[in-house]
């Protein structure tokens, strides 16, 4: 962890240099057990994978990472831990202290699995368990209370299974693993379009493909998710978006109603164009920040910010090459030269880096949505 940071891979995660990360008696004095959780969030749709390969001919969609589709997971898993603590406050006589974090304290959480006997720490670094894969939320609950461990003295964590695959490490697109087990998170696009404030350094820019939020790509090909559970929480599902709940949107055309989020067309999409499950990155790109802060209430997005959401969808839409046949192509070209006179100059930058782009790789033919 210490050479992690020395090595810079934190980035701009400054956060991460709290010294109290590498040990829990740092954040609670006297902290004798750590309680781990791991949440199932894989919801019952196709895998980016799945869709890359889709080509529906149509307007350019984007890619929102599978832990951002539905409510967001801290204010979802927060309340849950809260109610175990309480819970536990009747269950034992004796007084204690306990704080609850899920992502936001100064914890290692996935070290903490590990040694809770929940998984291993994988080549993505990523903790999967062995019949529950990776889409996993995990939390944890400090404590001063003595509580029996579930490894039993000596007992050693579970195995690491990646045995001699290296599909994640070789599928990523930005190649954020330096080595295995390792990740430089100033190159991994969940950092790009979630964490960085500023410009997208220019070099990660056509290997983002469509992704807007996060990214999925090192879980969707691990072997250890093929099987893996759907999530029994509705919690996680897409988010619909209809025009009763983002107020103040006008639909873009009379054909689009919202059908429900699963139904999809011969191409494996959404037929939703305002689902977050590979939504239309036109509709992303020309949010007003009142829209953003509607529809993104109570989801993880918002930690992107309005600009941060703009800014990503302008790259993504760079990269769409949508043909110059499409139907949407003269709303698209008309949105980023809009864009490309904001007065922010992020937005505008990367308004004009896709302008700049489609006027190289748009064709008059088939409009892959990924680079290849
Ligand atoms: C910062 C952060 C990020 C950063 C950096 C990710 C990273 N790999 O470090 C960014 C923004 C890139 C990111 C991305 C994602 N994240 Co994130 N992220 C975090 C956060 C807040 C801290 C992680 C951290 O400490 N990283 C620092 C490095 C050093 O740790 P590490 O790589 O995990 O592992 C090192 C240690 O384990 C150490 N180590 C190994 N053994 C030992 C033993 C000892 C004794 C010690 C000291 C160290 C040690 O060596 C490893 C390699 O250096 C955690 C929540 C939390 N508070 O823990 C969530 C968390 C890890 N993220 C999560 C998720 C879901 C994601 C994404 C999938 C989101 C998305 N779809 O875009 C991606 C996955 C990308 C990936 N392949 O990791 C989940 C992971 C769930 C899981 N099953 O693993 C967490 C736990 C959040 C949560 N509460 O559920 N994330
Ligand atoms: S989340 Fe995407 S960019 Fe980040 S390490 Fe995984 S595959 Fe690479
Ligand atoms: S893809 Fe292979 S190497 Fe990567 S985490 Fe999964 S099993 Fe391990």
């Amino acid at each position: 962890m210490p050479e992690w940071l020395a090595r810079g891979y934190a980035g701009e995660m400054n956060y991460l240099h709290d010294p109290r990360r590498l040990n829990p008696r740092g954040v609670l004095a006297g902290t004798r057990s750590v309680i781990v959780t791991a949440t199932n969030y894989r919801a019952p749709a196709p895998l980016s994978s799945e869709l890359r390969a889709a080509n529906a001919g149509g307007a350019p969609r984007g890619w929102i990472s599978r832990y951002a589709w539905g409510d967001d997971y801290h204010e979802t898993i927060l309340p849950k831990l809260n109610a175990l603590i309480a819970q536990m406050r009747d269950e034992f006589g004796e007084p204690f202290e306990a704080r609850a974090y899920v992502d936001t304290g100064p914890v290692v959480e996935r070290l903490a699995a590990k040694y809770a006997g929940l998984g291993w720490l994988a080549k993505n670094t990523c903790l999967i368990n062995q019949k529950l894969g990776s889409w996993l939320f995990l939390g944890v609950i400090i404590t001063t209370l003595d509580l029996e461990p579930s490894l039993a003295p000596g007992e050693p964590p579970a195995a690491d299974l990646c045995g001699s695959c290296t599909r994640c490490l070789d599928a990523c697109p930005t190649r954020a693993f330096p080595e295995p087990y390792v990740l430089d998170a100033r190159r991994c696009i969940s950092y790009l379009t979630i964490e960085l404030r500023e410009a997208i350094p220019e070099e990660f820019r056509s290997s983002m493909g469509n992704a807007v939020i996060g990214c999925d790509i090192c879980q969707d090909v691990c072997p250890w998710n093929r099987k893996a559970p759907v999530t029994r929480l509705a919690a996680f599902e897409p988010r619909e978006i209809t025009p009763e709940t983002a107020g103040c949107i006008e639909q873009p055309s009379a054909s689009r109603t919202t059908p429900p989020v699963h139904s999809v067309n011969d191409s494996g999409l959404p037929q939703n164009v305002r689902s977050l499950f590979a939504p239309e990155l036109g509709w992303l790109a020309g949010l007003s920040q009142p829209q953003f802060s509607e529809i993104f209430r109570r989801s993880a997005v918002k930690r992107a910010k309005w600009r941060g959401l703009v800014r990503n969808a302008c790259i993504a839409l760079g990269n769409s090459r949508v043909s110059q046949l499409a139907p949407d192509y003269a709303r698209i070209i008309r949105l980023l030269e809009q864009l490309a006179a904001s007065a922010d100059s992020l937005i505008s930058e990367h308004a004009r880096w896709a302008l700049d782009r489609l006027s190289h790789t748009s064709n008059r033919g088939a409009d892959p949505q990924r680079p290849s």
